[in-house]
């Protein structure tokens, strides 16, 4: 116990939260300080955690998401109350939205004010205010209590489908003293936060089945199936079967891009005339089309493996239910199938092969292009080119276009490197991945950032400077949100600045800044900025025209159902 090792026989309440955590492997805090917090965090750093401050709560949230989703831990943010708290909890309903495990432990005022909205400062009554975004949401009013509700919140959020807790601690629990011996003993470690679940053997051979009868098979990865590191299991399997298989963004790397099975460059192709499909850890949702035509074929079977048994005929029904967690029941496949059980036929192994060239060719088109100033496309080759010899990079992506392109150009080879908008499609999420992707592994990070989608968490590049951490930001610069307008014209609702100067926002903390406007000065600056280990941000300057409305959800805009004559 901390308390005793000055002589004292009481601690309070700010060490015991420290000693809960660190109980439980936590090692690295995010936040933003404050009242009630800023002694805690100042204990955090004496009692050796790593703490990163950042400059709003939102990417602080989002850097523990991020983490919880690399490691398979949650971490943990910590804010002050009401309007840090509530910028904290952006991120934490993005976690929630994703399955990815955090913890956000925000101060709060005296519950006695809160209760009988006598108007404290920062008043809020925000475990309620957590509850409908958060898996889990627990308040501590006793110090006594604090072990319990660190425990409590680690469990909620690791185990099952994984997914962000909030932890209520008062300002008056934070001060509140208890004898050492209670302290200790109201501690716990928790034991096996997230146990395996296998599969029923029922479901498993009833899954084995209806893939033996397939002739076009194919297996659908999502990041679930990255989060739960089955790496080998599913590898394993698929190499075994021989089906096509596809990732979803966050899933790429799990098996390498260029591996011969990926069916990623005829994706609409393999999903539409699939005869069988499995799906591991994604969701049908509207990245998936809800299972729906035109991109899905209603005589499709599905096998869908998830931990969670309500995702099963959530959006279309599902044959063969696999509930149970990805790595149990790839190794339950694996340990059933028997040898040429599963078998795809070979006119389905040559026409997604003929699709791909196809597409690949009709890309190496726009791809291998050089243009003044650059398209989406010739620059995301350069980066593509200049990471290549990089393969333990990790990428995080937002944006419209600078997503979509980003996504289909950059192949990863390791699983979990690549991070993105996800599930929402939500911009905000760049800055913070990316220092929680550099913190917890100590890689270089690079991220494809579209000019609006960096704006919103821009602020937190003097974080990056301030730990000197090895990020390289690269801006697509196309002057706006999709597009640029044209020079001269009023700002219209999507468009920015013409020609911004990001790169100058970087060397005001002392990082280096880059301004690029052609494919081998793009590639250039990427590379030499990777192996220099710091902080870069290259501006590099995009065709405002190139881009999109929506990138590749254009779909989803609205349109009046009023009938012009
Ligand atoms: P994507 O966006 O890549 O399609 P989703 O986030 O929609 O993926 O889906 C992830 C799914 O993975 C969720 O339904 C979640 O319940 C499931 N999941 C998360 N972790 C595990 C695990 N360890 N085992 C099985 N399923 C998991
Ligand atoms: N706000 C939030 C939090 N998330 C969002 N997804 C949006 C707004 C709407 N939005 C998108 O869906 S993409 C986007 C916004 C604002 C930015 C697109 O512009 P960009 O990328 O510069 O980042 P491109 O390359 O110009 O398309
Ligand atoms: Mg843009």
């Amino acid at each position: 116990m901390n308390g005793q090792s000055n002589g004292q026989t009481m601690t309070d309440g700010f060490h015991l939260v420290l000693d809960a955590l660190k109980l439980n492997g936590v090692e690295n805090l995010y936040g933003v300080a404050g009242i009630p917090i800023t002694d805690l965090l100042r204990l955090a750093q004496a009692e050796g955690f790593r703490y990163i401050g950042f400059r709003h709560e939102q990417s602080a949230a989002n850097a523990a998401a991020i983490a919880g989703f690399i490691t398979g831990k949650p971490a943990v943010c910590m804010t002050v109350s009401a309007p840090g708290f509530l910028n904290g909890l952006v991120g934490l309903a993005n976690a929630t939205t994703n399955c990815f495990p955090m913890v956000l432990i925000s101060g709060s005022s005296d519950r006695n004010i809160v209760d009988l909205e006598q108007g404290d400062y920062e008043e809020m009554d925000q475990l309620a205010a957590a509850r409908p975004y958060a898996k889990a949401a627990y308040r501590v009013n006793r110090p006594q209590d604090i072990g319990l509700g660190v425990a409590r919140a680690i469990r909620a959020a690791v185990s099952g489908r994984p997914g962000g807790v909030y932890l209520d601690l008062t300002a008056e629990v934070l001060g509140s003293v208890l004898d050492v011996e209670t302290a200790r003993k109201s501690l716990i470690k928790v034991v096996d936060p997230a146990p395996p679940q296998p599969p029923a053997a029922e479901s498993v051979s009833r899954a084995l089945e209806l893939l033996a009868s397939a002739q076009r098979p194919l297996v659908l990865l999502g990041k679930g199936a990255a989060y739960a590191q089955a790496d080998d299991e599913i590898r394993s399997f698929i190499e075994t079967t021989g089906i096509p298989f596809l990732p979803m963004s966050m899933a790429k790397g799990l098996l390498p891009d260029n591996h011969p099975q990926s069916a990623a460059a005829a994706r609409s192709f393999a999903i539409g005339n699939a005869d069988v499909v499995l799906v591991a850890g994604a969701r049908l949702n509207w990245l998936l089309s809800h299972g729906k035509a035109p991109l899905w074929s209603e005589q499709t079977k599905l096998i869908q493996v998830d931990i969670s048994p309500t995702e099963i005929d959530s959006n279309r029904a599902i044959a063969a239910p696999v509930v149970a967690d990805i790595k149990s029941a790839f190794a339950a496949f694996n340990a059933a199938l028997t040898p040429g059980q599963v078998k795809p036929s070979e006119s389905w192994i040559n026409d997604i092969a003929t699709r791909k060239q196809t597409n690949v060719e009709k890309m190496a088109k726009r791809l291998n292009s050089d243009t003044t100033p650059m398209n989406f496309s010739n620059a995301l080759r350069a980066v593509r080119d200049a990471i290549a010899g990089t393969p333990d990079v990790y990428i995080v992506n937002e944006g419209a276009n600078t997503l979509d392109f980003g996504r289909n150009i950059i192949d990863m080879s390791l699983p979990r490197h690549r991070l993105d908008s996800g599930t929402w499609g939500v911009m905000g999420i760049g800055m913070g991945y990316a220092i929680g992707a550099a913190v917890e592994s100590g890689k270089p990070v690079v991220a494809l950032e579209g000019d609006s989608a960096f704006g919103f968490s821009g602020m937190e590049i003097e974080t990056i400077c301030r730990y000197n951490l090895p990020v390289v930001t690269v801006i697509f610069n196309n002057n706006g949100i999709y597009r640029g307008d044209k020079p001269g014209s009023a700002p219209s609702p999507t468009g920015f600045l013409n020609d911004a100067r990001y790169d100058k926002i970087i060397e005001a903390f002392g990082g280096k800044g880059y301004h690029v406007a052609d494919t081998k000065s793009l590639q250039n600056a990427v590379a030499e900025a990777l192996a220099s280990g710091k902080p870069a941000l290259i501006n590099a300057v995009i065709d405002p025209t190139a881009g999109t409305e929506s990138g590749h959800i254009q779909s989803l805009n609205p349109k009046s159902a009023l009938v012009t004559a």
